[in-house]
Protein backbone atom coordinates (compact mmCIF):
# COMPACT_ATOMS: atom_id res chain seq x y z
CA UNK A 1 0.00 0.00 0.00
CA UNK A 2 1.04 4.09 -0.43
CA UNK A 3 0.22 7.04 1.25
CA UNK A 4 -0.63 9.66 -2.36
CA UNK A 5 -0.71 13.35 -2.26
CA UNK A 6 -3.98 14.73 -1.26
CA UNK A 7 -4.28 17.67 -3.85
CA UNK A 8 -5.50 21.11 -1.89
CA UNK A 9 -8.12 23.49 -3.47
CA UNK A 10 -7.72 25.59 -5.78
CA UNK A 11 -5.46 23.44 -7.60
CA UNK A 12 -7.40 23.37 -10.98
CA UNK A 13 -7.01 19.06 -10.91
CA UNK A 14 -10.01 19.02 -8.58
CA UNK A 15 -12.15 20.24 -10.98
CA UNK A 16 -11.45 17.69 -13.65
CA UNK A 17 -14.58 14.99 -14.22
CA UNK A 18 -13.84 11.47 -13.49
CA UNK A 19 -14.09 8.88 -16.02
CA UNK A 20 -16.19 5.78 -15.42
CA UNK A 21 -14.11 2.39 -14.25
CA UNK A 22 -14.68 -0.02 -17.12
CA UNK A 23 -13.19 -3.02 -15.50
CA UNK A 24 -12.90 -3.64 -11.62
CA UNK A 25 -9.62 -5.47 -11.74
CA UNK A 26 -6.38 -5.15 -9.34
CA UNK A 27 -5.28 -1.98 -11.19
CA UNK A 28 -8.81 -0.73 -8.81
CA UNK A 29 -7.96 -2.36 -5.64
CA UNK A 30 -4.74 -1.32 -5.04
CA UNK A 31 -6.06 2.53 -5.95
CA UNK A 32 -8.69 1.76 -3.86
CA UNK A 33 -6.19 0.04 -0.62
CA UNK A 34 -4.05 3.79 -1.33
CA UNK A 35 -6.89 5.83 -1.00
CA UNK A 36 -8.33 4.05 1.93
CA UNK A 37 -4.59 3.87 3.69
CA UNK A 38 -4.34 7.84 2.53
CA UNK A 39 -7.38 8.95 4.40
CA UNK A 40 -7.03 6.83 7.13
CA UNK A 41 -3.56 8.63 7.86
CA UNK A 42 -5.40 12.02 7.15
CA UNK A 43 -7.41 11.58 8.96
CA UNK A 44 -11.00 12.05 7.34
CA UNK A 45 -14.10 10.11 6.57
CA UNK A 46 -13.94 9.82 2.72
CA UNK A 47 -11.94 10.48 -0.14
CA UNK A 48 -12.64 10.38 -3.39
CA UNK A 49 -9.78 9.57 -6.59
CA UNK A 50 -10.31 13.31 -7.76
CA UNK A 51 -8.76 14.32 -4.55
CA UNK A 52 -5.35 12.07 -5.30
CA UNK A 53 -5.10 13.19 -8.80
CA UNK A 54 -7.11 9.85 -10.26
CA UNK A 55 -9.29 10.59 -12.39
CA UNK A 56 -11.65 7.68 -12.25
CA UNK A 57 -15.14 7.18 -10.49
CA UNK A 58 -13.68 5.45 -7.24
CA UNK A 59 -14.62 6.88 -3.48
CA UNK A 60 -13.72 5.11 0.37
CA UNK A 61 -15.79 6.11 2.90
CA UNK A 62 -15.65 5.12 6.57
CA UNK A 63 -18.00 6.62 9.28
CA UNK A 64 -17.77 4.53 11.59
CA UNK A 65 -16.30 5.30 15.11
CA UNK A 66 -13.97 2.36 14.93
CA UNK A 67 -12.63 2.73 11.82
CA UNK A 68 -12.94 -0.49 10.48
CA UNK A 69 -15.68 -0.64 7.71
CA UNK A 70 -14.46 0.73 5.18
CA UNK A 71 -16.64 0.73 1.89
CA UNK A 72 -15.59 1.35 -1.86
CA UNK A 73 -17.86 2.66 -4.62
CA UNK A 74 -17.28 2.20 -7.86
CA UNK A 75 -19.08 4.27 -10.14
CA UNK A 76 -21.40 5.30 -7.81
CA UNK A 77 -24.82 6.85 -9.07
CA UNK A 78 -27.29 8.45 -6.74
CA UNK A 79 -30.61 6.60 -7.65
CA UNK A 80 -33.01 8.64 -5.42
CA UNK A 81 -32.92 11.24 -3.14
CA UNK A 82 -35.45 12.68 -0.21
CA UNK A 83 -37.21 15.64 -1.00
CA UNK A 84 -36.02 16.95 2.73
CA UNK A 85 -32.89 19.12 2.82
CA UNK A 86 -30.44 19.02 5.67
CA UNK A 87 -28.22 21.16 6.56
CA UNK A 88 -24.60 19.79 7.98
CA UNK A 89 -21.33 20.93 8.48
CA UNK A 90 -18.51 19.84 6.27
CA UNK A 91 -14.63 19.44 6.04
CA UNK A 92 -12.41 18.40 3.12
CA UNK A 93 -8.58 17.17 3.24
CA UNK A 94 -8.67 19.17 -0.12
CA UNK A 95 -9.40 22.46 2.37
CA UNK A 96 -7.62 22.00 4.98
CA UNK A 97 -8.85 23.64 8.28
CA UNK A 98 -11.80 25.39 6.22
CA UNK A 99 -15.74 23.94 7.51
CA UNK A 100 -18.94 25.43 6.85
CA UNK A 101 -23.04 24.52 6.38
CA UNK A 102 -24.20 23.04 3.00
CA UNK A 103 -27.61 21.64 2.22
CA UNK A 104 -28.23 18.67 1.25
CA UNK A 105 -30.71 16.00 0.96
CA UNK A 106 -31.16 14.29 3.84
CA UNK A 107 -31.50 10.79 2.78
CA UNK A 108 -30.09 8.90 -0.89
CA UNK A 109 -30.43 5.69 -2.24
CA UNK A 110 -26.82 4.89 -4.17
CA UNK A 111 -25.67 2.29 -6.61
CA UNK A 112 -22.35 1.17 -6.93
CA UNK A 113 -19.76 -1.57 -7.60
CA UNK A 114 -17.37 -2.73 -4.67
CA UNK A 115 -14.11 -4.61 -5.06
CA UNK A 116 -15.07 -7.20 -6.69
CA UNK A 117 -17.02 -5.90 -9.29
CA UNK A 118 -20.82 -6.32 -7.87
CA UNK A 119 -23.53 -3.90 -8.24
CA UNK A 120 -24.93 -3.32 -4.70
CA UNK A 121 -27.54 -0.45 -3.56
CA UNK A 122 -27.70 1.00 -0.19
CA UNK A 123 -29.92 3.80 1.50
CA UNK A 124 -27.65 6.36 3.28
CA UNK A 125 -28.55 8.92 5.58
CA UNK A 126 -26.73 11.04 8.60
CA UNK A 127 -23.05 11.39 7.56
CA UNK A 128 -22.80 8.66 5.04
CA UNK A 129 -25.64 10.46 3.11
CA UNK A 130 -23.43 13.92 3.09
CA UNK A 131 -19.89 12.34 2.93
CA UNK A 132 -21.20 10.04 -0.06
CA UNK A 133 -22.92 13.40 -2.11
CA UNK A 134 -19.67 15.46 -1.03
CA UNK A 135 -17.62 12.94 -2.48
CA UNK A 136 -19.34 12.45 -5.84
CA UNK A 137 -18.98 16.10 -6.14
CA UNK A 138 -15.29 15.12 -5.86
CA UNK A 139 -15.95 13.02 -8.99
CA UNK A 140 -17.87 15.90 -10.75
CA UNK A 141 -15.24 18.48 -10.35
CA UNK A 142 -16.68 20.43 -7.70
CA UNK A 143 -15.35 21.52 -4.20
CA UNK A 144 -17.79 21.88 -1.29
CA UNK A 145 -16.48 25.40 -0.97
CA UNK A 146 -18.40 26.43 -4.09
CA UNK A 147 -21.50 25.69 -2.30
CA UNK A 148 -20.51 29.10 -0.28
CA UNK A 149 -21.10 32.52 -0.78
CA UNK A 150 -18.56 34.12 -3.35
CA UNK A 151 -17.30 36.64 -0.59
CA UNK A 152 -16.56 33.46 1.61
CA UNK A 153 -14.77 31.53 -1.31
CA UNK A 154 -12.34 34.61 -2.21
CA UNK A 155 -11.70 34.51 1.56
CA UNK A 156 -11.38 30.74 1.62
CA UNK A 157 -8.66 31.24 -1.98
CA UNK A 158 -6.07 33.56 0.31
CA UNK A 159 -6.27 31.42 3.12
CA UNK A 160 -5.19 28.46 1.18
CA UNK A 161 -2.58 30.87 -0.61
CA UNK A 162 -1.10 31.70 3.28
CA UNK A 163 -1.25 28.25 3.71
CA UNK A 164 0.82 26.78 0.64
CA UNK A 165 3.31 30.14 1.24
CA UNK A 166 3.94 29.02 5.04
CA UNK A 167 4.98 25.56 3.77
O1 LIG B 1 -13.64 14.61 0.88
C1 LIG B 1 -12.90 14.78 1.82
O2 LIG B 1 -12.00 15.58 1.75
C2 LIG B 1 -13.10 13.99 3.10
C3 LIG B 1 -13.97 14.70 4.10
C4 LIG B 1 -15.34 14.04 4.08
C5 LIG B 1 -16.45 14.80 4.74
C6 LIG B 1 -16.48 14.99 6.10
C7 LIG B 1 -17.53 15.66 6.69
C8 LIG B 1 -18.57 16.14 5.92
C9 LIG B 1 -18.52 15.96 4.57
C10 LIG B 1 -17.47 15.29 3.97
C11 LIG B 1 -13.34 14.57 5.47
O3 LIG B 1 -13.10 13.51 5.93
S1 LIG B 1 -12.97 16.03 6.31
C12 LIG B 1 -12.27 15.46 7.86
C13 LIG B 1 -13.29 14.97 8.82
O4 LIG B 1 -14.46 15.22 8.66
C14 LIG B 1 -12.89 14.16 9.98
C15 LIG B 1 -11.57 14.02 10.33
C16 LIG B 1 -11.24 13.24 11.43
C17 LIG B 1 -12.19 12.60 12.16
C18 LIG B 1 -13.51 12.77 11.84
C19 LIG B 1 -13.85 13.54 10.75
ZN1 LIG C 1 -13.66 16.82 0.08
Amino acid sequence: MALLHILTYPDKRLHKVAKPVEVVDDRIRKLVADMAETMYAAPGVGLAATQVDAHERVIVIDVSDTHDQLQAFINPEIIWSSDEKQDHEEGCLSVPGIYDFVERPEKVRVRAQNEKGETFEIDCEGLLAVCIQHEMDHLMGRVFVEYLSSLKQTRIRGKMKKLEKAL
